[in-house]
This record gives structure tokens, C-alpha cells and sequence, in this order.
């Protein structure tokens, strides 16, 4: 938890920003996972709760009436069966009190103050829910339909939140970087164990351990896999291959839960082969450019498409693409090999604020999302880049043998694309990189003191270093 003034701070910038009316802010619930009281462990709180109200324990909501200046923190005390099994924990008024809070009251408070505020008509700010339980919670108080939450969300809330939590402090980057440095621990491990005969899975459970011990969790469920080409490809009981890649996407969240969230692509026999080292030198070339052009006022949209551009002109060299750059990347022919965007916001969560639309987070009324175009689609962020954001840079090539299928057989962008070698391609897998970017004055930076190996040459020394 930070002092008790950055939760007071946060609190008055936000009242602040949404003006007027009541904010009631939700906390997560416990959530079983065979039974009621077998939750899944361990207990992640909702990332904005935590933001305003700091406090890590399931149970609570807090409120900030905005018109009457009063601010309390809903929750009921834990009763002696309760200590008996779990041990003791603070009273919600202690609770309260360390976050800078001057109110508590027990759970049942929450109807009362939601029925006083409806008969008055006032405004009732609440941010989309994502568990089944809170939606509950709100039909039960607000008699809104779980259907038509999302709708009935407080844009105004929404809007303020991603604009305080868009821009990351000195605190929370301290944070941040706490969490880069368990992410290189992940990461050099997993390259440490990356040899023939390790299963996938072996690797992955050592990442999650390194998280757990010294976090709170992996920030997501770690993606390793030897079919890199599979987006979110989890680790199976497959032992690793001499002469396949190893793309492994994983980070951890502080216990502050600030998250890391990198990715590497490790030869299992120790070197790159020559085609191997032909496509990884496309996607370090993509990784390296959008650092080189990240900075405040330029729109990751154009840095996005500057990559699309970089990665088409030298897939034409290796004779995989073909035709204009300029009009295969408008066509969006590139999408064969990055299927996704360049990069999203990351913070408390890995892609940060996704549960208030990254239409929202990462575009403006000036940029806006393509949802048409395939590739493009999956952009979460487009809008101009703001000292203190925080940004992921990782550009991919994958080989998708269905996908490869798919527009070869209805002839998409077959004026940008040559399927005769893509074809040779089928077996190959998928690359990415992917670094954590700080937005600074002039420019930007990557978080993490040590930078987790990714030069071709710094990935096979360090394989045969270690
Ligand atoms: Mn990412």
C-alpha cells in the first residue's frame, strides 16, 4: 500500500473530475473454486478499488458521495468463527482510517444509501462489472438488469479514472520496476531451462513460482509454448525440440499488483538457424524502431503502422510479401504475420483498464479504433502517447498454417503475399519481443534496470553461458 495521502490525493482529484453525484466504487468478492469457501487463490482485488481505496481484503465497497463531501468505506467485520480459522485482520473502521477515509459502515449500509440516493434522483456512478457476483450485487441495489450494466456505467466515471490512472507517478513506476525485476528473473529462467526434453509446462510452473514467492501472482496466465504462432498458446506437457522456437509471454504483478508483462523468443538448441535468425532480426528491427519513435504527442497509431511498414519492407527482401508497402499495409496484407497491435497500456492490470473498454484507455476523440479491418482490430491503443504512460512494445511475426489456408483459398491481399513460400513457412512457429515502455519528457525508456537478453547474439551467449 502506498501513504495513506496518495489514496486522499487520488480521491480528491477524482471528485474532482466527475463533479457530482454518488461514486460507489466495488471491491472483488472471493471467488470459490469448488467451494464457497475454496477460493481461488490468490485473491485479486479489482484493480481501480485498490487505486482509490488501497485496501487488499475481499468484501469491501467504497463510496464517495462527491455532494456531501463524505466519503466511507462499506464492509462487514469479520466475526470470531471468522478469526478462529483465517486469523484476525482490521477492523473495517481501521481499515478506513489507514486509506484516509473518515467513514465505515457494515454492508447493509450500502442499500440504504443507494435507495436514499434513488428517491432523490441523483446520480449513481458505477464502473462496468466483470464478475457475476457484483452484477448481482447491483441489480440487488440498483435494480439494473446485469444486461444493461454496461450501459448504464457512468461514462463520466470512466472517463476520469482512465484519465488518472492513464498516467503513471513516481510511486507507481517504483512499483513498476519492482515488477520488472521479477520479470527478468521469469524470463532468464525460463532461458535457463529452455533445452530439449523440458516440458513446457515444467517451465511455466517455475515462472509462476518465482511470481508467487516474490509477488502477488503472474500478471496472466503465462503464454510458452513451442507454437508461438498460437496467440495465447498455453504450456502443454510437450518436451521442447532442438530446432524449435520457444515464445514465452509471461511477467508478474508486485503485491502491490503492478505488473511486468515481456516476451522472448529462445532457440531450444542455443542458436538461431538462418531462417529463424532472418525473421527474429525483422521483429528486433520492428521492437527497436518503435522504441527509437515513442514519445510524448506522436500517436502510437503511427508508430503501430510505422512497424507494419518496416516489417512489410523486409518481408518483400525475403520474398514473402510482394507489391506497393504503402498499399499492402492499407489493405492490411501485414495481418498474415502480425496478427495483433503493436502494444497496449499496462499498469495495475497487464492490459490496464480493460474492464472499462480499451476504446476508452487507448483511443480519443481523436483517434479512433478500426474494428473493420483485421489485425487492425485488435490495436488497443492508438491515441497520442502522454509523458507517464506506460506501453508495451511487441511487434511478432507468426506462421499460422490455418490462416495461411484461409486467404490462400479466397485469394485476400494475393497481390501483397507469396503463398508459394509461405507455404515453406508452415512449420515454423511464431517470434515476438516485447518490452515495457515508461513514456518520458523527450522520449521514452524500458522499464527494468537489467534488460532481459533479446540481440540474437546476447540470446545464444547467454544460452551457453548458462
Ligand atoms: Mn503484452
Amino acid at each position: 500500500m502506498f501513504n495513506t495521502e496518495t489514496y486522499v490525493g487520488r480521491r480528491a482529484e477524482l471528485k474532482k473530475l466527475v463533479k457530482s453525484g454518488i461514486i460507489v466504487l466495488f471491491g472483488n468478492n472471493s471467488s470459490p473454486a469448488n467451494f464457497p469457501n475454496n477460493g481461488y487463490y490468490p485473491f485479486r482485488q479489482d484493480s481501480t478499488f485498490l487505486y482509490y481505496f488501497g485496501q487488499n481484503h475481499d468484501g469491501l465497497v467504497g463510496v464517495i458521495d462527491i455532494d456531501n463531501d463524505k466519503e466511507t468505506l462499506i464492509g462487514d467485520d469479520i466475526s470470531i468463527d471468522d478469526i478462529v480459522w483465517y486469523g484476525s485482520v482490521d477492523s473495517v473502521h481501521d481499515m478506513a482510517q489507514q486509506v484516509g477515509v473518515a467513514n465505515s459502515a457494515p454492508m447493509k449500509a450500502l442499500k440504504t444509501i443507494c435507495n436514499e440516493a434513488l428517491r432523490q434522483k441523483r446520480k449513481i456512478h458505477f464502473l462496468p462489472p466483470y464478475r457475476a457476483d457484483i452484477k448481482i450485487q447491483i441489480f440487488d441495489l440498483l435494480g439494473i438488469h446485469p444486461n444493461q450494466q454496461k450501459e448504464s456505467a457512468s461514462m463520466e466515471l470512466i472517463k476520469a479514472v482512465v484519465k488518472m490512472r492513464n498516467i503513471k507517478t513516481d510511486e507507481e513506476i517504483e512499483e513498476l520496476e519492482r515488477a520488472a525485476v521479477l520479470g527478468y528473473k521469469m524470463h532468464t529462467t525460463a532461458m535457463k531451462m529452455c533445452r530439449p526434453g523440458v516440458t513446457e509446462k515444467e517451465i511455466a510452473g517455475t515462472l509462476a513460482g518465482i511470481a508467487n514467492s516474490y509477488g502477488a501472482m503472474v500478471s496472466f496466465p503465462t503464454i510458452l509454448s513451442q507454437h508461438g504462432e498460437i496467440q495465447h498458446g498455453t504450456p502443454s506437457e510437450a518436451p521442447l525440440v532442438a530446432g524449435k522456437l520457444m515464445l514465452c509471454d509471461c511477467g508478474a504483478e508486485t503485491i502491490n499488483n503492478y505488473c511486468s508483462d515481456n516476451t522472448r523468443t529462445t532457440p531450444v538448441s542455443g542458436h538461431f538457424d538462418q531462417r529463424q535468425l532472418e525473421i527474429y532480426s525483422i521483429v528486433e528491427a520492428c521492437h527497436d524502431y518503435a522504441a527509437s519513435v515513442a514519445k510524448p504527442g506522436v500517436k502510437w497509431w503511427d508508430v503501430h503502422f510505422g512497424v507494419c511498414r518496416l516489417m512489410t519492407e523486409k518481408l518483400k527482401e525475403l520474398g514473402l510479401m510482394k507489391g506497393d508497402t504503402d498499399e499492402a499495409v492499407a489493405a492490411g496484407a501485414h495481418a498474415m504475420f502480425m496478427v495483433h497491435g503493436l502494444g497496449h497500456m499496462m499498469g495495475m492490470d497487464v492490459h490496464d483498464m480493460e474492464s472499462l473498454d480499451q476504446i476508452n484507455v487507448g483511443f480519443d476523440e481523436e483517434v479512433r479504433p478500426n474494428l473493420e479491418q483485421f489485425g487492425t482490430n485488435c490495436l488497443r491503443l492508438g491515441r497520442r502517447l502522454e509523458k507517464g504512460f506506460v506501453v508495451t512494445d511487441e511487434p511478432g511475426i507468426y506462421f499460422i498454417p490455418a490462416l495461411i489456408d484461409d486467404w490462400k483459398a479466397s485469394g485476400h491481399c494475393k497481390e501483397f503475399i507469396n503463398f508459394d513460400k509461405l507455404e515453406t513457412y508452415k512449420d515454423f512457429g511464431g517470434i515476438r519481443i516485447e518490452d515495457d515502455l515508461l513514456i518520458t519528457d523527450d522520449g521514452c525508456r524500458f522499464i527494468g534496470k537489467d534488460i532481459i537478453p533479446y540481440h540474437p547474439k546476447d540470446v545464444e551467449e547467454f544460452i551457453a553461458n548458462n
